[in-house]
């Protein structure tokens, strides 16, 4: 808010000093905040690029169920949307209510998943249920956006990383973790669930594949600096300053060129996704090539009916 009222505190480790909430969204399972600077009073100055997305369902370890993945995608294709805002904190909110654990996301909500596809609302039945919702697996959805934003999506695991929510943290572009509170599970196999896709693949591209097989078929529990030295994880730090040093990250990231920021995102995703990587890097070439005056040229020609005149460009060597 302008006034600089601050947010009401979401989690353990959450400096309200640092965020506003955003306004416009109705959120049961997620909060949303945006990175800001106050004056001494307290008072707004001006946003900061960089929010802060949260489950927040820490009573079930910050399991997804549909309506928190469709309340996800939209916050992050918001924060993809918004111009000035170049990284994204994924986080969960905690310690749990219930009995004070802490949780990044444990993936989906397994109460609610039936035979036939997650339930999306209370009582719903195979009967009931409508179809075209039934069985979606849109988390996959939000995982390419994650991959295709062109904003550095930096996982806060500041709990348990566990099944889907594991995966998350695995497509972020980079992962800090608890070092007291951050603990990585793969349990998907576990509940007769597998991620075939990012959440496997990319994984050993991470960590190579005699360490990431070990992770699915053991599912045993990884420790965060265990996860650092196997290459998945950025880097461990004390719980309390997890949120501090996610924001030096944010503040570093500030300090790059948005564009060469974008490019090299895009360059990192390119061979692993293959023709759909190669798309989305040449989206970005395209959009910069046509802010070049030899672009110009080939519309103003077109739209003035005459040849290009191609003779103050280069081929360059
Ligand atoms: C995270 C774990 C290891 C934490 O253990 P801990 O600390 O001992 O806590 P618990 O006592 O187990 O949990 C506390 C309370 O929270 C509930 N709870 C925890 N996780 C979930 C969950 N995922 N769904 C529902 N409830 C959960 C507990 O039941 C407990 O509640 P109370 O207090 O009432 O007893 C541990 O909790 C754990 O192992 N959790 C389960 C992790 C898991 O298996 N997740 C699902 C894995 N699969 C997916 O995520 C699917 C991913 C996905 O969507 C997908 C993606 C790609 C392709 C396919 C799929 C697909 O859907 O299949």
């Amino acid at each position: 808010s302008p006034s600089g009222d601050l947010p009401a505190k979401v989690s353990d480790i959450f400096d309200p000093w640092q965020w506003r909430q955003v306004e416009g969204f109705d959120l049961t399972d997620l909060t949303y905040h945006r990175r800001v600077e106050r004056d001494a009073s307290g008072r707004i100055l001006h946003d900061l690029p960089a929010v802060r997305i949260a489950f927040d369902r820490p009573e079930v370890r910050n399991a997804f169920r549909p309506g928190t993945v469709d309340e996800l995608y939209r916050t992050l294709d918001h924060a993809r949307m918004t111009p000035d805002v170049g990284a994204v904190l994924l986080t969960g909110n905690g310690p749990s209510p219930k009995d004070g654990g802490h949780s990044f996301c444990s993936g989906g909500d397994q109460r609610i998943r039936g035979r036939d596809g997650y339930r999306y609302a209370e009582g719903e039945t195979a009967e009931t249920i409508d179809p075209a919702q039934a069985g979606r697996l849109h988390i996959l959805e939000v995982q390419r956006l994650m991959r295709t934003m062109p904003k550095v999506v930096i996982a806060v695991v500041n709990g348990w990383a566990a099944g889907g929510g594991h995966s998350l943290h695995v497509v972020a572009d980079l992962s800090i973790a608890s070092r007291e509170h951050g603990k990585f599970k793969q349990t998907d196999a576990t509940v007769g669930s597998f991620d075939a896709g990012y959440g496997s693949a990319l994984l050993a591209r991470q960590v190579g594949q005699k360490k990431a097989r070990e992770i699915f078929f053991l599912a045993r529990e990884h420790s965060a600096e265990e996860m650092v030295a196997a290459g998945a994880v950025n880097e461990a730090v004390d719980h309390q300053r997890l949120e501090e040093v996610a924001l030096e990250y944010c503040t570093d990231i500030a300090g790059q060129s948005p564009q060469a920021v974008r490019m090299l995102k895009f360059a990192f995703n390119a061979a692993d996704d293959g023709l759909a990587g190669q798309q989305v890097f040449a989206g970005e070439a395209t959009r910069m090539g046509y802010m070049t005056d030899e672009a110009v040229e080939g519309r103003d020609a077109f739209l003035g009916k005459r040849a290009p005149n191609w003779s103050d460009f280069p081929y360059y060597y």
